[in-house]
């Protein structure tokens, strides 16, 4: 495909990965084919939007560790063992269909079908597409496309990484008062803080019928980050803490201090089901001051 000025493939990392690397006067960007995952952007004139580890590994069958992963089928660790936690999506190959630019604004389509192998883990058959359109924001579009004969549920989230200059002085808004799943206490049913989201240790919260909108804010700095979404119902807000960060390998040292996860999609109760033939689609924004 002759891609557009601005945009070129490049490799990632010494596995055989590539990426498209993004330069316009409004933002620089690195989109992974792997996963269609949005690695790093930029705002020309600002912080950047996504925080990717520094010990990010760059391989096939492994999710680069930051930027936005997409789960898909699935969020989280399925039943079955031998099943990839968060899905397969962000672990194959997805094709570019198209790469287009209007101006300074870059939109990037990607598709993923289902074959032999996606159905030894996914009975079914679909498309994805994801349309990132990239200029001083992030807007980031996931089509799921029920190709099969029946009915199918899945759920999904944009496994967002975002910069903070120090967690400890981080506070996420939007979730006030909201019940949510604490999966670092069985699942246990806790309600959120009425000021504000902040974080004194290792933190797994899943959010279910938020209302899709948040702000991450950099009490350090002053930096804000909005995440809004219409269409995304879920919310899972995560940082490691120390010890995960030591067991996980790739988040770098002491990444965990510099990063949280505010995560958009519909998991558990706000699943997604699909009539034959159906699609539906689901925008997240992402923006930084
Ligand atoms: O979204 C939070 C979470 O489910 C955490 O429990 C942690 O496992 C994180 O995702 C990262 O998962 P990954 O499979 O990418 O290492």
């Amino acid at each position: 495909m002759q891609l557009p000025a601005g945009i070129t493939e490049i490799p990632l990392g010494e596995n055989g990965l590539r990426g498209l690397q993004i330069e316009t006067p409004l933002c620089s960007a690195l989109l992974g084919l792997q996963g269609a995952q949005l690695l790093q952007f930029q705002a020309s004139g600002k912080k950047p939007l996504l925080w990717l580890s520094e010990d990010a590994v760059f391989k096939a069958g492994k999710s680069a560790r930051g930027g936005i992963p997409l789960c898909f089928p699935w969020f989280g660790s399925p039943a079955a063992e031998d099943k990839p936690a968060h899905g397969f999506a962000r672990h194959r190959l997805w094709r570019l269909a198209d790469a287009r630019r209007d101006g300074d604004i870059v939109t990037l389509e990607l598709e993923l079908q289902d074959d032999s192998s996606t159905h030894l883990l996914w009975p079914h058959a679909f498309l994805a597409r994801q349309t990132l359109v990239l200029g001083q924001d992030i807007r980031i579009t996931l089509c799921v496309e029920n190709r099969d004969k029946v009915p199918f549920t899945f759920t999904f989230a944009q496994h967002s990484y975002f910069p903070t200059s120090d967690i400890s002085r981080t506070r996420v808004d939007g979730l006030e008062g909201r019940p949510y799943f604490d999966a670092l206490q069985d699942w246990k049913i806790l309600e959120s803080e009425k000021d504000g989201i902040r974080f004194k240790a290792e933190t797994d919260r899943v959010y279910e019928g938020a209302s899709g909108h948040y702000r991450i804010v950099d009490e350090a700095t002053g930096h804000s980050i909005v995440i809004a979404s219409d269409d995304c119902k879920s919310a899972i807000v995560w940082n490691p803490w120390t010890e995960k960060n030591a067991r996980m390998g790739d988040m770098g040292q002491d990444g965990w201090r510099r990063m949280l996860c505010v995560e958009s999609g519909n998991t558990g109760r706000d699943a997604v089901t699909l009539a034959a033939g159906e699609q539906r689609c689901f925008t997240l924004q992402l923006s930084g001051d």
